[in-house]
């Protein structure tokens, strides 16, 4: 492997999967068991706020009974021993990275612990079911809802995540399935800028044939080996 001064790393749901988070679209997964259209669309949230609000409180609350897996935990011994930039960026709402010890991880998609006020615009970190109408702690008002992107919005930090693609040497996919735009093009914006791209997945992914490399098997096992690979060049 050449020497690398700028990675840019994309991790799915894949890469919580082995510390029993369910993926989205495997069999029996998450859009199995909910209709996409219901829980993670602004418009089923004005058609049904309870059925959402439900829906993020279990799976917030089921975050207190998973841990971090060796995939989370080699990327943060990533952070800490790479010398080049790193940009780490998650499709996941859990705080997997973080407790795995990852202290830069950009959340594109939002995070479940936190809350946005559909009022005033202010985040906050709940400490009950948002389904109980807690009032927004900057302006008051009970308009609280998860800080997570539904489809038809904007994912986070678009104009990072791009600054970044365009000068990484080195763009990693992690156990995501490349169904969901815009993270799914990020592989063709960083061959663009002249990266090398690489995709760790269980399985060829929708967008497996636009990678350098596509490596199968799961993310604990092949994550911390690449991690040793970039670390020992
Ligand atoms: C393992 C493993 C193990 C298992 N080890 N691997 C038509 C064409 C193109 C685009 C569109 C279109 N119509 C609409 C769009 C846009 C739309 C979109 O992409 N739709 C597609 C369905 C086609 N996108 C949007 O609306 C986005 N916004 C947007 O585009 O704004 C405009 C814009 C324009 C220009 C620039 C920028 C923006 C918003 C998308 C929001 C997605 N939100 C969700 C929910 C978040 C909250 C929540 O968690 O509930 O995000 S949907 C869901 O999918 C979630 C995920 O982050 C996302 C991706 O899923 P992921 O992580 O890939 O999971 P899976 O289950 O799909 O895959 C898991 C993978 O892991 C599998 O491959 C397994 O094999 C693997 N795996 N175990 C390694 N142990």
């Amino acid at each position: 492997m050449a020497e690398l001064s700028r990675i840019v790393i994309l991790t799915g749901a894949g890469v919580s999967a082995e510390s029993g988070i369910d993926t989205f679209r495997a069999a029996g997964g998450l859009w199995e068991q909910h209709r996409v259209e219901d829980v993670a669309t602004p418009e089923g949230f004005a058609r049904d706020p309870d059925l959402v609000l439900g829906f993020y409180d279990m799976r917030r609350a089921a975050l207190e009974k998973v841990k971090p897996n060796a995939a989370h935990r080699a990327l943060a011994h990533l952070e800490r021993e790479f010398s080049g930039e790193l940009l780490l960026v998650t499709q996941n709402v859990d705080d997997l990275h973080e407790r795995g010890g990852s202290t830069d991880v950009l959340h594109m998609h939002g995070e479940l612990r936190r809350a946005l006020c559909a009022s005033c615009g202010v985040r906050s970190e709940p400490d009950g079911p948002l389904i109980d109408r807690p009032q927004c702690p900057a302006c008051e008002a009970k308009a609280l809802r998860p800080d997570v992107v539904w489809f038809g919005e904007m994912p986070y930090q678009m104009e990072r995540i791009y600054a970044a693609l365009t000068r990484a040497d080195l763009f990693v996919s992690l156990g995501t399935s490349g169904a969901v735009y815009p993270a799914a093009g990020f592989v063709q914006e960083a061959k663009l800028a002249g990266a090398e791209t690489l995709e760790l997945n269980l399985e060829p992914s929708e967008g497996s044939h636009l990678f350098d490399e596509s490596r199968q098997g799961p993310a604990g096992t092949l994550v911390p080996r690449w991690v040793d690979e970039v670390l020992s060049v």
